[in-house]
């Protein structure tokens, strides 16, 4: 498809895809669904992070102004900057009682958000696939399961809200009070690392418009509530991870290190390690980062990139996925080991000079990796 002069291509291209989407008869039906359900169960995925909760919520809280009886139900609990939200004490926490089943049972409708697979819903995953409810899903990565009977999703979208907006553009923009709105802002706010990464769009910055005329927030306070409220414990762990940076293949990739010695040592939570890499990304010359955290079974590694240099290959190269530019992976066994393996793959999925492609460790990366471990080790 040509664009017109003067437009650039993904510019037409976005208008051409605005579209497609207000005609289309999949977001009819999944509004049409909703208009008649009257029990709704709205769930997201382990260890839940701005996107996760936000769509929730703004989900939840729209269609309970709509009259409809919610029941929000995840397994994990919402991290301690997000509790602020409007709703966020009525997110319950799976625990199997009468009540949740009963629920569950007689709902005709489970959302299933940010999240495309059983296994990442954790508990309440069997329960939800075993439903007689329809599953809808809204969310923004790879390659979904199979399970559902409706589907909004699109891997290139910024966030599962960015999504959600386009239901609710469909249905009714007016249902974007303040507490539909704060949230969607904080799921965008913090998918998009705010507002920065490649995944933004002029659509997206439409809806965020809509956001500030129909909900009336206020940017600079939402963003103080999600950032601004760092522990001291956080900070001196952000303090001992940043003294593991190290570079390899000539400065396209920077990793650091979370050990559990560092996490008891500061006594911060793991989920204060949230937002780390990025400080490696911000490295001139960097394309790739990658932060390793040993945990008591193996080494969850985060995948960070810049641009076109996708991750998502490479961490499903070792079970894991995401997106192109932000993907995850455990790797059981050692944090060296981890480590190793990550590192000598490389060369099979980010774009390298030609050097250190033989697949071992560089002898200064084994020697810093060695360090590092006797470090731990005292
Ligand atoms: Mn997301």
């Amino acid at each position: 498809m040509l664009a017109p002069k003067g437009l650039r291509p993904t510019a037409f291209f976005q208008i051409f895809q605005s579209i497609v989407r207000s005609a289309s008869p999949m977001l009819e039906a999944i509004v049409s669904e909703f208009k008649s359900a009257s029990r709704i169960v709205i769930s997201t995925h382990t260890r839940p992070d701005g996107d996760a909760i936000g769509s929730q919520l703004a989900l939840g809280n729209y269609l309970r102004a709509k009259g409809k009886e919610v029941m929000m139900l995840d397994q994990d609990p919402s991290p301690y900057n997000l509790e602020w939200m409007p709703g966020t004490d009525l997110i319950e926490l799976y625990d199997g009682s009468l009540r949740q089943l009963e629920f569950v049972a007689q709902a005709e409708i489970v959302v299933i958000l940010d999240t495309n697979v059983q296994d990442r819903l954790g508990s309440v995953g069997k329960l939800f696939r075993g439903t007689s409810a329809k599953k809808i899903l809204i969310d923004h990565h790879t390659d979904p399961e199979h399970w559902f009977d409706l589907t909004w999703q699109r891997d290139t979208a910024s966030s599962t809200a960015e999504l959600l907006f386009e239901i609710f553009e469909a249905w009714d923009l007016d249902g974007i009070t303040y507490d539909v709105a704060a949230p969607l802002y904080v799921a965008m706010m913090t998918d998009t690392g705010s507002f920065r990464f490649s995944n933004v769009s002029a659509n997206l910055h439409r809806m965020v418009a809509q956001l500030f005329e129909k909900g009336g927030i206020d940017p600079s306070i939402l963003h103080a509530e999600v950032y601004d409220k760092k522990s001291i414990e956080g900070i001196k762990l952000l303090s001992s991870v940043l003294s593991t940076i190290d570079l390899h293949h000539e400065g396209r990739i920077g990793t650091v290190v979370v050990t559990r010695r560092m996490l008891s040592d500061t006594g911060a939570s793991v989920e204060e390690t949230d937002g780390f890499v990025n400080q490696v990304l911000s490295i001139e010359g960097v394309l790739v980062a990658l932060i390793f955290t040993e945990t008591e079974r193996g080494t969850k590694v985060s995948f960070r990139s810049k641009g076109t240099n996708h991750v998502h290959k490479w961490a499903q190269s070792f079970g894991g996925g995401g997106h192109r530019n932000a993907s995850g992976a455990f790797i059981l066994g050692s944090l060296e080991n981890a480590f190793r393996k990550a590192l000598a793959s490389a060369p099979q999925f980010v774009d390298l000079p030609n050097l250190e492609t033989s697949g071992d460790l560089s002898d200064e990366d084994a020697e810093y990796l060695n360090s590092l471990m006797n470090s731990q080790n005292n």
